[in-house]
């Protein structure tokens, strides 16, 4: 059985409304707190959504843009407190903390598309591994007793020492944002060896869902298979089709990293369906959903390869399954035919949205190895 306990109940980290804190109507009881960093990110919409269900205050750290990208969390902008910080600037985050006070801090924050991490290797460093420790720092100075999860990656298995990978797999990065990743973990875990905090990793497979961003290649397949149905594209431009990803749905997962944080004490858990599959079965589902021959319109762009792959990703995640009680609800097939309807349900609506989104996929930045 799960051991969660009560909620909001940390010890030693009661929850309260800090001065020149600005909260939306109707926040300001203390209960449960979060920290989410990466709101706007995909897993960071839909933990605020789930932490609001169950009953949290919930912040969440935003960078500075000139342009706001907050589609992910629009409709919550008026339940979620939100805070101006960086990953790269440990002023911030202290400031960000000091200000939100939370029982619990979820970083998620990083620069998560592998293949830009070779265009940007030292900028993925800084966010996706320094990042953590700027983080755990920052909780040091502030809330030491808060509970803290890290976001790590199946990508730091890269080229596999066994299959499948758990909790004792040794890593093999073979990306510059793995290789990032499995310093974030380490960092981590030196922390709650060498500080006693309660600091958590969630070693999370691929996982996906709508709100994907478009240049991940689930997301990619299932707009174009949408938009090519609606006559709006005619082409899909893939790199390598055979390679294979264990791809669970977003929304399963976030649940798991909560799970984490309840427990009494920090450890670390894969998350994972245990099924791989390819970039070819994904396609196929998705032109089946949308009613399409593939033949007619995916065609193989040789610059979307990348320098180096992962091999044979696939998580046991019987430790998440006994510990936590945690279990994919939703399978690979079910993932694909919803991702392809909410597209197609998006791109029928038209309006801006659409046609941002069409401009966007047009733009794609070559890589320069290719
Ligand atoms: P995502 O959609 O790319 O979101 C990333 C978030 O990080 C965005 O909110 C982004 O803000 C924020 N961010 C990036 N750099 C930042 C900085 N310097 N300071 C503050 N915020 C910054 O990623 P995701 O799919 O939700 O993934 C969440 C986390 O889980 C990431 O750490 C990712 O590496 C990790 N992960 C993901 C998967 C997966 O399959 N999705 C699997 C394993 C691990 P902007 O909106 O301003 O860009
Ligand atoms: O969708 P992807 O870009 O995801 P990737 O590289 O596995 O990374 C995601 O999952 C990680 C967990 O292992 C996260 F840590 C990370 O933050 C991110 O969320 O690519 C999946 C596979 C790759 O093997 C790639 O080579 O799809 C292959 N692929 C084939 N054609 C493509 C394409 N990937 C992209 N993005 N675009 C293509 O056209």
């Amino acid at each position: 059985m799960p051991d969660y306990a009560i909620l909001g109940a940390h010890e030693g980290s009661a929850p309260e409304s800090p001065a020149g804190t600005l909260y939306p109507p109707g926040l300001m009881s203390p209960r449960p707190s979060a920290l989410i960093t990466g709101i706007t990110g995909q897993d960071g919409s839909y933990l605020a959504e789930f932490l609001l269900e169950k009953g949290y205050d919930v912040h969440g750290v935003v960078r500075r843009s000139s342009t706001e990208k907050f589609d992910r969390i629009e409709h919550l902008r008026d339940r979620v407190t939100l805070h101006q910080a960086d990953l790269l600037d440990h002023r911030s985050l202290v400031d960000a903390l000091r200000a939100a006070r939370p029982d619990e801090i979820y970083n998620l924050a990083a620069m998560s598309f592998v293949a830009v991490s070779w265009i940007q290797p030292t900028l993925t460093a800084e966010f996706t591994g320094l990042g953590v420790t700027r983080m755990l720092e920052a909780m040091r100075e502030v809330c030491r007793d808060a509970r803290f999860y890290q976001a790590s990656s199946s990508e730091m298995f890269g080229k596999v020492r066994e299959v499948p990978q758990n909790e004792h797999t040794p890593f093999y990065p073979r990306s510059p944002y793995g290789v990032a990743k499995a310093y974030g973990h380490f960092i981590t875990v030196n922390y709650r060896e060498s500080y006693d905090l309660h600091a958590s990793s969630g070693i999370l497979f691929n996982h996906e869902s709508p709100r994907r961003g478009l240049e991940f290649v689930t997301r990619k397949i299932t707009w174009h298979a949408a938009a090519i149905k609606l006559g709006l594209v005619d082409k899909l431009p893939l790199g390598n089709l055979d390679a294979e990803r264990d791809w669970g749905y977003a929304k399963d997962y976030v649940e798991a990293m909560w799970m984490m944080l309840q427990r009494d004490s920090p450890d670390d858990y894969v998350v994972a369906t245990g099924t791989a599959h390819s970039v070819r079965d994904c396609v196929e589902i998705a032109f089946d959903q949308a009613g399409l021959e593939i033949a007619h319109h995916v065609e193989i762009d040789e610059s979307l390869k990348r320098p180096a792959e992962v091999d044979h990703l696939i998580g046991d995640a019987s430790k998440a399954r006994r510990e936590l009680g945690w279990e994919p609800r939703t399978s690979f097939e079910e993932l694909i035919r919803l991702m392809v309807d909410a597209d197609h349900e998006l791109l029928r609506g038209g309006g801006q949205a659409a046609t941002a989104q069409l401009s966007r996929t047009r733009s794609e930045a070559k890589p320069d190895w290719a």
